[in-house]
């Protein structure tokens, strides 16, 4: 170990650590804009360019970004020097020289790690460039993201998000001085290039460069529009971060007060993504149970592993870089569209609503979902999918007092759900809640243990082999797209893994790391939080397995008579292109 002294404080450190990471260790924080370490994921920017983390070193001339320099023994640090914080305020007024000066009206205000930290440094005037022109770059809006590169920084996180923790590559940065921005290749809008809509990158952009395509003002007007029926879904992962918005908790479970809070902003049915969770896993199992018995039985045609094909993103990255591999997803379409498709069908013939007269508004914790719900072969069932964080400030502008709502149960029939549902918000949980429902399916005996604690875990790739009856069902599971591409190869070099079936989600974490979601400013216990929270929800259900809502149950018996069905197909079921 070195030693090394930080503003008079010692400190033990392992050889290879930086200033910063020092620093971390006894609490002195030193302000950082590029930088963002997101434990146990591929995510580490290490740009070291923008200088505001800048310390004095003892001996040196030159100011050290703590970001990139690695302590040595006996190395004495100053972190708050008069000259330190001259040079950060430098910094910040010369990033503010070429920066809109539009924060009343910007989506990050208040989320800003720039505004931050002008505040805190009392920015009051930007003495440099006053009246000089700013460099202005084209606003590049996509069905689920807006790209304004006058805001950019350049801090390249976004470009660490999208080719290294994604391996997506649709971002990377492009001229030079003034005119440097990151962006697609050759500049094309997000939407003609690779782009996922993952919007991970929305979820470390430091600034307002990177933002969602916000839908709150729509959502309002059709809640407005008394000739509307307004049908509102939440994802399973909302629950387990909307609190944060409110300051509560990180892991605070707020399913009872979410759905109290949307009652009173007049949703006239207020039901679950949940519910067609447990519809996907009827629909997505039994296919896995078809393929299974397909392959015991030596048909030498079927796809072996399934994949499953909930998450949007995913799906966008599949069609875009495996064409070859289209037939191997589970052809279950994403909780999201089932919900849109039964709610337009089986509900409103149930209610005698008029599909014109609908409106189903989704809450995700995911951009790609925004994407999703536009495409044109799920003719719109999904009028309009918000984010967890639009959610918010649709409360806060209702001027409802969410911390103190009483907790309130969803709406039936589509607002009863099961752990198994639940779950899915998080990384491992869709695969453990088909495993639930598939093993009695198959071994015709009753599953006394539910949880599958070897499914579960923040590993970027995991396996596990599971008994069902005798046989030995091999699963794997992936979150992050990079991690996903890994597995993909595997199986395009003919699955020497064995695995029957696998499940994958883009954002790190899964849906409770989605884009969608509060900012975790680079803070992973966060996301460690919500999934603790996800898996408490499971265990506090009555019932745990997808086939035992008894609200699905009906639904098959009236409407859709079994999985797989004529009519299950037609309405639950999707197809791909690359
Ligand atoms: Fe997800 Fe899903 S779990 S994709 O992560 O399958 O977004 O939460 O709603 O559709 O249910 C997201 C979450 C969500 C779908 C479900
Ligand atoms: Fe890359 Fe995802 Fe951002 Fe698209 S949304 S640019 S895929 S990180």
């Amino acid at each position: 170990e070195i030693k090394i002294t930080i503003d008079g404080t010692d400190v033990m450190v392992a050889p290879g650590a930086t200033i910063l990471d020092a620093a971390k260790k006894i609490g002195v924080h030193i302000p950082t804009l590029c930088h963002l370490d997101l434990h146990d994921t591929k995510m580490v920017n290490q740009g070291a360019s923008c200088r505001i983390c800048v310390v004095e070193v003892e001996g040196r001339r030159n100011l050290a970004p703590a970001c990139a320099t690695p302590v040595t023994d006996g190395m004495i640090v100053n972190t708050r020097s008069i000259k330190v914080l001259h040079a950060r305020k430098v910094v910040l007024e010369l990033l503010l020289s070429d920066h809109p000066k539009d924060c009343l009206v910007c989506e990050k205000s208040g989320n800003c790690e720039l505004q931050d930290l002008a505040i805190t440094f009392g920015i009051r005037d930007i003495k440099i460039g006053k009246d000089g022109a700013q460099s202005t770059y084209r606003k590049d809006v996509s069905e689920a993201i807006v790209r304004d590169m006058d805001k950019c920084i350049m801090c390249r996180r976004c470009e660490t998000m999208c080719n290294k923790v994604q391996a997506v590559g649709a971002l990377s940065g492009v001229n030079r001085g003034f005119n440097a921005v990151v962006a697609p290749a050759f500049e094309v809008d997000l939407i003609d290039s690779v782009c996922t809509h993952c919007g991970q990158c929305v979820a470390v952009c430091p600034t307002g460069a990177l933002c969602e395509k916000e839908h709150i003002w729509s959502v309002v007007d059709a809640l407005a529009d008394k000739d509307k029926i307004v049908v509102v879904q939440t994802a399973p992962a909302v629950r387990a971060a909307l609190g944060e918005e409110f300051g509560m908790e990180p892991g605070t479970l707020v399913t009872g007060k979410m759905t109290a809070a949307l009652r009173r902003l007049g949703f006239n049915y207020v039901f679950d993504t949940d519910f067609a969770a447990d519809a996907t896993i009827m629909e997505e199992g039994a296919e896995l149970v078809d393929r299974l018995t397909r392959f015991q039985n030596g048909d030498p045609t079927v796809k072996l592993p399934i994949l499953t094909s909930c998450c949007p993103a995913w799906v966008n990255f599949f069609e875009s870089q495996f064409p070859d591999l289209l037939d191997v997803p589970s052809t279950a379409k994403s909780p999201q569209q089932m919900f849109g498709a039964i709610a337009k069908s089986y509900f409103a013939e149930k209610m005698n609503i008029p599909r014109e007269k609908m409106v189903v508004v989704s809450v995700m914790p995911c951009l790609a979902k925004k994407y999703e719900a536009s495409r044109p072969e799920f003719n719109r069932d999904v009028d309009i999918s918000i984010s967890t964080r639009e959610l918010a400030h649709l409360i806060k502008q209702a001027n409802i007092d969410f911390v103190n709502l009483p907790d309130e149960d969803f709406d039936n029939p589509l607002g009863e759900s099961t752990g198994a549902s639940v779950i899915f918000g998080t990384t491992g949980g869709v695969i453990e809640a088909a495993v639930r429902t598939a093993y009695e399916v198959i071994t015709g005996e009753t599953l006394e243990k539910v949880d599958f604690e070897e499914l579960r875990g923040f590993e970027g790739i995991r396996n596990a082999t599971v008994k069902v009856g005798n046989l030995d069902l091999n699963i794997g599971i992936a979150h992050g797209l990079s991690n996903a591409k890994a597995l993909l190869e595997e199986i395009r070099n003919g699955n020497p893994k064995n695995f029957h079936a696998i499940e994958i989600m883009a954002c790190p974490g899964g849906c409770i790391g989605g884009g969608g979601q509060p900012y975790h400013h680079g803070n992973s216990e966060i996301l460690k939080k919500r999934q603790t929270a996800i898996y408490n929800e499971d265990k506090n259900k009555v019932l745990r397995k997808s086939h035992e809502n008894p609200f699905i149950k009906e639904m098959y018996k009236d409407y859709f008579e079994k999985p797989m069905s004529h009519k299950a197909h037609k309405l639950l079921h999707t197809s791909y292109e690359a």
